[in-house]
């Protein structure tokens, strides 16, 4: 099985991408081939800074290998390097629906947070996704909850293109997780945590930032630390945390802090979270120290994915009768 996911260079990753995503990644590693991209051109429908944008995508890349991405099992690749990503998006953008594209939630979203710059790249984003993903013929794409949508339309495209021009790509799944798909904000639960915005803990806050954060996070009326994500969708939230950071199950944590309140649970939950990215945080300090790393996994990332891109690439355009 084949596995490709990717992550936009813009702004510092959350506990949100790391618990719904990049966590998930490193388990898939050990058992599949998997490319993993730092997706710039994904970055650049929104406002980004021309200054800081390489600087991101490298930054994302040691994100990556302190998590736990192994280059030696994954390919990495940033997507502006590989130019078969966009050939294949523009091939692909001519059986892309119009009406489908208008539905996508994240443009909706997008659109309304970025009025002044309603692009078209923004609105072919989710095309773009599906030619990330076709481009490695891959079966499993490892998302949260909001880019699933994305993964269907990869879906439909990739069935439109076989039904025309013969059989080439495999309709590709999400692999949604059944706890972490979705975290939450920490001062709005009914709003997904993201990277703009300081009710989003990043992968590198410092513990007093952390404690910061939790204390200040929302929770529910009552004071009983239960998982009831329609009644209690702020302690629903603070509890998948607890649980992802902690490997113990919901139901033991609910019975550990019965008849104790919110505020211990909180206080808690800080040493847990603290505690879980602590691995994340030295390693990532270790692999600062050696600049040059990025570059040498980058450049062996690229022989290898550019390898399997042109041969796809020579593929379509062969069966499209362009070559
Ligand atoms: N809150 C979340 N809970 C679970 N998973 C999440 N993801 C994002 N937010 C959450 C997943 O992380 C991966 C990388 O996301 P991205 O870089 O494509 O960014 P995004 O989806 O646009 O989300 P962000 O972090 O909120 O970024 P901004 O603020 O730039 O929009 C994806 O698999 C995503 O599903």
């Amino acid at each position: 099985m084949i596995v490709f996911s990717g992550m936009r260079p813009s702004g510092q990753l959350h506990i949100g991408n790391y618990l719904g995503a990049l966590k998930n990644w490193v388990e898939l590693q050990k058992k599949h081939q998997c490319v993993f991209g730092v997706v710039d051109y994904h970055a650049i429908t929104t406002p980004f800074n021309p200054k800081a944008i390489k600087k991101d995508s490298m930054a994302l890349v040691l994100d990556y290998l302190a998590a736990g991405i192994d280059p030696k099992k994954s390919i990495i690749i940033v997507q502006s390097h590989i130019p078969e990503h966009t050939e294949l998006a523009w091939i692909l953008s001519t059986l892309a629906p119009l009406g489908e594209l208008e539905r996508m939630t994240q443009f909706k979203d997008k659109a309304k947070q970025n009025k002044e710059n309603v692009n078209a790249g923004l609105f072919c984003y989710p095309v773009l996704m599906a030619a990330d993903i076709l481009l490695y013929k891959a079966d499993l794409v490892p998302v949260g909850e909001d880019q699933a949508q994305h993964v269907e339309l990869t879906r439909t495209l990739a069935r439109k293109f076989n039904n025309k021009f013969g059989k080439t790509f495999p309709e590709p799944k999400a692999q949604l997780l059944k706890f972490g798909a979705r975290i939450m904000s920490l001062t709005d639960p009914n709003q997904k945590m993201s990277k703009t915005g300081d009710e989003s803990i990043a992968l590198i806050d410092s513990p007093e930032k952390i404690r910061e954060k939790i204390k200040k996070a929302v929770t529910d009326s009552g004071k009983e630390v239960k998982y009831d994500e329609k009644n209690k969708p702020a302690i629903s939230n603070l509890l998948t945390i607890y649980h992802l950071f902690s490997d113990k199950a919901i139901a033991d944590i609910e019975k550990k802090y019965q008849g104790k309140g919110y505020a211990e649970f909180k206080k808690d939950l800080t040493e847990v979270i603290i505690r879980g990215l602590k691995p994340f945080q030295e390693r990532r300090k270790k692999l600062e120290k050696n600049p040059r790393l990025t570059e040498k996994i980058l450049a062996e990332g690229q022989k290898k994915a550019q390898k399997i891109a042109q041969e796809t690439i020579k593929e379509v355009k062969t069966k499209m009768g362009l070559i």
